[in-house]
């Protein structure tokens, strides 16, 4: 039923000014950003081994995630499994009383689909599954496109939302391993002028 943890998604008010710790002083890659518009949010991958970071900034003043920020500042939000078939997983969880926040699976970052498991039923953590799907490459150079437009955290976001766009291009879905693909952005990429 489980993979891997995908990832460990942690708050942020500003993605720039997180890549100084996250990117800089730690040395996690900023491999690409998203703009997910159901989500209200811009997510920022780091991958770390075989799951990422994802750091998250809240686009909206009322969304989950904003809320979250306004209540308990920045710091980790939810923790993310990648299973086989997310449909079999949410029936096998209603099955057992798990009260979940999506009975059906929705969109998320490059298109994979998602549920939420409310943290009333696992302790107060909030746990989130996801399904890889084969759009997930086209998903993102679509998300970059908005991104593009809107973007306003800075020249390093940026350069890892263009490198991932790129990425995209040239490698494609057949060769794309979760959104993990192609060369990723290095911090001493993210800090050349330009
Ligand atoms: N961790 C633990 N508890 C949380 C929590 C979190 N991240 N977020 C909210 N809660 C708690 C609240 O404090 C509240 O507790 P009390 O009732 O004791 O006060 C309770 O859960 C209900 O929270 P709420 O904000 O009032 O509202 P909802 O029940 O409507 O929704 C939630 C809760 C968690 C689903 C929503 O706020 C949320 O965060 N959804 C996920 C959005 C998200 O992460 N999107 C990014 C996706 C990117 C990706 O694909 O990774």
């Amino acid at each position: 039923m489980i993979k891997k943890i995908s990832h460990i998604a942690v708050i942020v008010p500003d993605l720039d000014e997180a890549m100084d710790f996250w990117v800089e002083a730690l040395g996690l890659e900023l491999s690409h950003v998203e703009h997910v518009e159901d989500q209200a949010v811009d997510v920022a991958f780091l991958p770390a081994g075989e799951s990422d970071i994802e750091l998250l900034k809240p686009i909206t003043e009322d969304s989950g995630v904003a809320k979250f920020l306004q209540k308990r500042g920045p710091g980790i939000h939810h923790i993310c499994f990648e299973v086989e078939d997310i449909s079999q997983s949410l029936a096998r969880l209603k099955a057992r009383g798990i009260q979940l926040i999506n009975e059906e699976p929705t969109i998320g970052t490059g298109g994979k689909k998602i549920a939420f498991i409310h943290p009333k039923s696992t302790g107060g953590v909030l746990v989130e599954l996801y399904e890889l799907t084969a759009e997930e490459s086209w998903y993102r150079g679509e998300s970059l496109n908005r991104l593009r437009h809107r973007i306003s955290q800075g020249r390093r976001v940026y350069a890892a939302a263009f490198w991932g766009f790129i990425n995209g291009l040239y490698h494609g879905p057949a060769e794309s391993n979760g959104h993990k693909s192609g060369a990723h952005v290095s911090a001493h990429d993210l800090t050349a002028d330009g």
